[in-house]
């Protein structure tokens, strides 16, 4: 009789994955059970640094107290009601994340994904009923190598093949331009169906691409000039991830309709936030848009908790200081080792480093490295590892990073 070969916990839960769960995802090999703070620890009980912050949700850190606390309290009293009526939480949640950011209204919703249909409905509502565009013909730009999410009208508008293909027809209605690019954009807006402008201040998926600078305000002032709705998509880098408390801050651009969404809940659970000026919002009469748990109590207690953290705990002003300091130190190992670290980016800390792929080792074996190492980070589009911890991260834990990631890369060779 064989033996059979023990495997060990990691394998086990691996395997359930893959025999019970859809294969949509290819998962770096840990299995994840415990998180404080910047920290995760496997099923072995090995602890990891978490150098993605679950794409910039867990802004606040794992299972931050106040956080908990705030999830225990109001899961105790009311979870959800539907919107069919009132509930003690939402109008007072509206009133603080307006008050928060500066608008007059908030539409609540629960992905990020939501968040952008919502404001893809509601600027198309607005052309029609307000802008005055002939019915069924507004248009949407979006860039090149965006991600705002997975909904078929959302990668409808998507340049990548492997997040849209064989997900057809898709939605009309959007035209596509180049990241990036003010000229292309003052090209399109010649067309005066075009309603909206929807833009990501930093492209994270495509591999954390900063624009130039200059070039969030120059869009904003050529969108205002041809009477078209920018809306930016803060999800990822708003919330403090870029350094300010919505990245559109540093240019002093103040977008039509702000779309929130990732850490608005700290990692608990899915929360976003559309905010616009009343006369965008109200477009939208009773009855045309909502979802079922879009305001719910919970949702609001844990918003309101996430966004009192991120100013009272400076989240912003750390991200701005330590993704100085990381961008200078890992500067210094691409120097050091620039066979294998082409170029580093990013804002606040937001950050993506690019890998020469050499003597076909690629950046998912750099990454497969680094979890050997204890740091936890994914590659995105190939050849690019994000590097983005969770806000509370402090200077000394960056420096242990930094440390982390010079030792892999110099054994990387
Ligand atoms: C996946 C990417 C990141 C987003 C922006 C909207 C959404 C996202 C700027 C939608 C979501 C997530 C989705 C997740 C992986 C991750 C991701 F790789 F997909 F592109 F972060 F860059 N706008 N991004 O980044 O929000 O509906 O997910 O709540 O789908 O694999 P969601």
């Amino acid at each position: 009789m064989t033996a059979t070969k023990k495997i060990t916990r990691s394998q086990r839960f691996i395997k359930l994955e893959k025999k019970y769960g859809a294969h949509n995802y290819e998962p770096i090999p840990v299995v994840l059970d415990r998180g404080e703070g910047v920290y995760v620890w496997d099923v072995e009980g090995k602890k990891y640094y978490d150098f993605l912050a679950a794409y910039s949700a867990v802004a606040h850190g794992h299972c931050h107290p106040g956080l908990v606390e705030t999830l225990i309290s109001q899961s105790r009293k009311l979870t959800l009601t539907s919107r069919a009526f009132y509930n003690s939480k939402l109008g007072e949640y509206e009133k603080f994340i307006t008050g928060f950011f500066g608008y007059d209204k908030m539409l609540p919703a629960n992905t990020g994904a939501e968040g952008v249909e919502s404001a893809l409905k509601l600027c198309r509502k607005w052309a029609y009923e307000v802008k005055g565009v002939p019915k069924n013909q507004a248009k949407i730009i979006t860039c090149e190598n965006n991600f705002h999410g997975r909904t078929i009208s959302i990668i409808s508008s998507s340049t990548d093949p492997v997040a849209k293909n064989n997900f057809g027809p898709f939605t009309p209605g959007f035209v596509v331009i180049p990241y990036n690019d003010i000229n292309a954009l003052k090209e399109v807006l010649k067309d005066k169906t075009i309603s909206g402008f929807l833009v990501e201040p930093v492209q994270a998926e495509a591999g954390v691409i900063v624009p130039d600078s200059g070039y969030l305000a120059a869009c904003y002032d050529l969108c205002k000039k041809n009477n078209v709705l920018f809306i930016a998509d803060e999800i990822q880098t708003g919330l403090g991830r870029c350094g300010y408390i919505l990245a559109c801050d540093e240019e002093e651009v103040r977008p039509d309709i702000l779309i929130l969404g990732k850490a608005l809940a700290g990692g608990m659970m899915p929360v976003s936030a559309v905010l616009a000026d009343d006369e965008i919002m109200m477009a939208l009469k009773p009855g045309q848009h909502g979802s079922t748990y879009g305001g719910n109590p919970l949702a609001c207690a844990l918003a309101m908790t996430a966004l009192q953290i991120i100013r009272d705990e400076k989240l912003p002003e750390n991200s701005y200081r330590l993704g100085n300091i990381l961008r200078i130190e890992i500067e210094k190992i691409r120097k050091e080792y620039p066979e294998t670290i082409l170029s580093v980016r990013g804002k606040g800390l937001l950050n993506a480093i690019v890998i020469r792929n050499q003597a076909g080792k690629t950046a998912w074996d750099l990454c497969m490295d680094f979890k050997n190492n204890g740091l936890l980070a994914k590659p995105t589009h190939g050849d690019k590892i994000r590097f983005a911890p969770p806000l509370v991260i402090t200077e000394e834990q960056i420096i242990e990073c930094v440390e982390i990631i010079r030792k892999t890369v110099r054994n990387f060779n």
